[in-house]
């Protein structure tokens, strides 16, 4: 029996085919899960549907986090689900690069309401939808604990999701409904490419990390079939690094010579 057989999973931010949404919807899809994708907007309607139509054909419904009537109209449509992927993230362009002493009032609220309250809009809009047993994931990165230059305000909005992921792990314990993160290592998309800088990152990684690889969208979602499944169920409100070990290291060996 596939692993994810029985299991309806709700995977938000598929924004095109290099999301990592997109990878971790492929791999639950491919471990037997039912999806039910979101959209945000009908700029990227065409390529949600058409991602849906390849990965079984699971319903797809408009998602806007920042707008509480969306999530009610979600909650009304989805029925019964056993997961969640939160692979949501905003911030202005401005904000990701230069000093985080120049951010904006304006940027900083716009950052952490769409990358880090969104998990919790989220969940308490969907928690009545969630079986118990379910198991929630928001995507998380190294920012978040560690400087990394221009990641700025989206680190520290990494920093309170990672918060949140433990508070809310504590609310749904007595359901059984376990919440972690999914912390991956950079990978080129459309929100990863707005870090100022960001192009270097993957061979940097790749060059310091145990493994000496880069990261795809779909080892996310190897992960994410782990998360999702029932050979998690005693793991809840942790960060799982899925970065080839890069997080762990110390100090950097030196580049090879040319
Ligand atoms: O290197 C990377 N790419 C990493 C990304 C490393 C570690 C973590 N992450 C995180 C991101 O911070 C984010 O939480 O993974 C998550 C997914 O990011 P992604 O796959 O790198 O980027 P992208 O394909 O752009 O998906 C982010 C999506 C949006 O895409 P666009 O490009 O359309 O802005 O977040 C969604 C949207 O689909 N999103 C929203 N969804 C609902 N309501 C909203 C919103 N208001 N705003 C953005």
């Amino acid at each position: 029996m596939s692993l994810l057989e029985g299991k309806t999973i709700l995977v938000t931010g598929v924004a095109n085919r290099w999301s990592i949404a997109s990878g971790i919807a492929r791999q639950l899809h491919a471990h037997g899960a039912r999806l039910i994708l979101t959209y945000q907007g009908e700029r990227v309607e065409d390529s949600v549907r058409k991602t849906a139509a390849e990965l079984g054909g699971g319903p797809v419904f408009p998602c806007d986090v920042t707008n509480d009537d969306s999530l009610d109209a979600l909650a009304a449509a989805v029925g019964r689900i056993d997961g969640i992927v939160h692979s949501i993230a905003f911030v202005k362009k401005e904000d990701l690069s230069g000093k985080v002493y120049d951010t904006s009032r304006d940027g900083f609220a716009m950052a952490m309401d769409i990358s880090s309250y969104s998990l919790i809009a989220l969940v308490g809009h969907l928690k009545d939808n969630l079986n118990d047993g379910g198991s929630i994931m928001a995507l998380t990165y190294l920012g978040g604990t560690q400087i990394v230059p221009n990641y700025n305000v989206a680190g520290i909005a990494k920093a309170a999701l990672e918060a949140i992921v433990r508070y809310l792990a504590f609310d749904l314990g007595d359901r059984g409904i376990r919440v972690n993160a999914i912390s991956a290592g950079p990978i080129s998309t459309a929100s990863s490419r707005q870090v100022a800088g960001f192009s270097a990152m993957p061979a940097k990684v790749a060059a310091a990390a145990p493994l000496k690889r880069t990261i795809s969208a779909d080892d996310v979602g190897n992960c994410a079939v782990y998360l999702a499944s029932d050979l998690s169920s005693q793991v809840t409100a942790d960060v799982h690094f899925v970065d080839a070990g890069y997080h762990a290291m110390g100090m950097y060996p030196e580049a090879p010579k040319a």
